[in-house]
């Protein structure tokens, strides 16, 4: 960094070629104990490998080098209210394009009346993740510049942002709407957890956040992925993004780049630096500045702004990010929950227990999961692959009013 002690390297290549060796000896893995089985780097598959080993920083792929299929078939795959039915077309031009909508989720008073509450919710100290949870290893000087915080600030307040449904049951039912829910199962199916819910603030003034991809989420702890679907290939996760103010083109709307989910593409990674990175703050990503490594699609580039109280359903896997908020003093507030099929397995045995979960981009490691659950927000989890951990929508809501 610029002004203060220098990170050491996410990934160093010598550890990551032997671990991978290894991860690939599967047989063994049963003789490992857990804490070493689960820092091999058991996502990464050879095209990763060989990227990161030609390129080094120039290019690297942050989530699992996949591509995504075709369904069998475009019919819902649940019925519902008509009111929330999704045509073949709809769903046509969701493989197409990686996203669909916005959708309206409530009309723009009523979500007006909630932003207040919400704002308050997201910066509440997490009780998911209080303050002892996890440690901060990257860089700790202050920002060089006035107009923009210190990578620790950055990413604490990121993290104080996560998960916030398993507390506020507000929110919880935010993302347990039939028009959510009813939606998301026409693409994923009738069983649904809900794993994930994030909150994204853009103050005036600050950056966007810069194009990013994912599907298992491999770049949280570059090693292992967060999620492990039966099927890399087919849809198994999707993102609801919904705006609590008016989210415009001028304070910070959401944007994609339609038709880039087919394929995860490599990233040039960098450590964020407010000097160097500072006039262009949109590619900053936690501590790291991210950016694809070939250049992107123009003519594809999508601005979703929307109403307070919409919502847009997109593939993770396709690139967005938001454009960089350029009012004097409009702030604006999203929020967005993850939604998977219970077939997925949601982390593993370390990251679960005494490990934590290390966020490589935020330079946090050892994260606590004790108070995380995934909640079933539709349907059964006949497939028990997060055992102990799912928590029913009512239960849940019963623990809430109880509080
Ligand atoms: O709202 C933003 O700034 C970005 C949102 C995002 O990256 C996401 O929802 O995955």
């Amino acid at each position: 960094m610029a002004s203060g002690s220098k990170s050491k390297r996410l990934i160093e290549p010598i550890p990551l070629t032997l671990g991978y060796a290894l991860s690939q000896l599967r047989p063994l893995h049963g003789l490992l104990p857990d804490r070493i089985r689960y820092r091999l780097p058991l996502s990464w598959n050879l095209e990763m490998l060989s990227t990161f080993l030609r390129h080094r920083r120039d290019r690297f792929y942050i989530d699992v080098a996949t591509e995504l299929d075709d369904p069998p078939s475009l019919a819902p795959r649940i019925s519902t209210d008509p009111a929330y039915a999704l045509s073949e077309a709809q769903i046509a031009a969701f493989y197409r394009d990686g996203y669909l909508g916005p959708f309206t989720l409530l009309p723009r008073a009523q979500m007006q009346e909630q932003a207040r509450r919400l704002w308050a919710l997201w910066s509440a100290p997490s009780t998911t993740y209080p303050p002892g949870t996890y440690t901060y290893v990257g860089d700790t000087t202050a920002s060089t510049r006035d107009d923009e915080m210190s990578n620790e600030e950055y990413v604490t307040r990121f993290l104080n942002a996560r998960d916030k449904h398993l507390q506020d049951r507000g929110l919880l039912e935010l993302f347990a709407h039939p028009g959510i829910v009813d939606r998301i199962g026409q693409l994923l199916g009738p069983d649904l957890l809900l794993w994930r819910t994030q909150f994204f603030p853009k103050y005036a003034g600050m950056g966007g956040t810069g194009w990013h991809q994912a599907s298992s989420y491999l770049n949280e702890t570059m090693r292992v992925a967060t999620l492990s679907p039966p099927d890399l290939r087919a849809l198994f996760q999707l993102t609801v993004w919904v705006a609590i103010d008016d989210s415009t083109l001028d304070n910070g709307c959401l944007r994609v780049v339609r038709g880039t989910h087919r394929r995860i593409l490599p990233m040039a990674l960098d450590d964020y630096d407010p000097i160097t990175h500072g006039d262009n703050k949109s590619d900053r990503f936690g501590t790291m500045v991210m950016r694809p490594h070939d250049p992107l699609p123009e003519d594809d580039v999508v601005d979703l702004p929307m109403e307070a109280g919409q919502f847009v359903i997109f593939s993770e896997r396709v690139m967005h990010g938001s454009r960089p908020n350029i009012t004097p003093g409009t702030d604006r507030l999203a929020v967005n929950g993850r939604f998977i099929t219970p077939q997925t397995k949601i982390h593993n045995p370390w990251v679960l227990g005494d490990g934590g979960l290390d966020i490589a981009y935020g330079r946090i490691k050892g994260l606590r999961l004790d108070r995380w659950r995934a909640v079933l927000v539709r349907g059964e989890d006949p497939h028990g692959r997060t055992p102990g951990r799912i928590v029913p929508l009512d239960e849940l809501r019963s623990q809430l009013d109880d509080v």
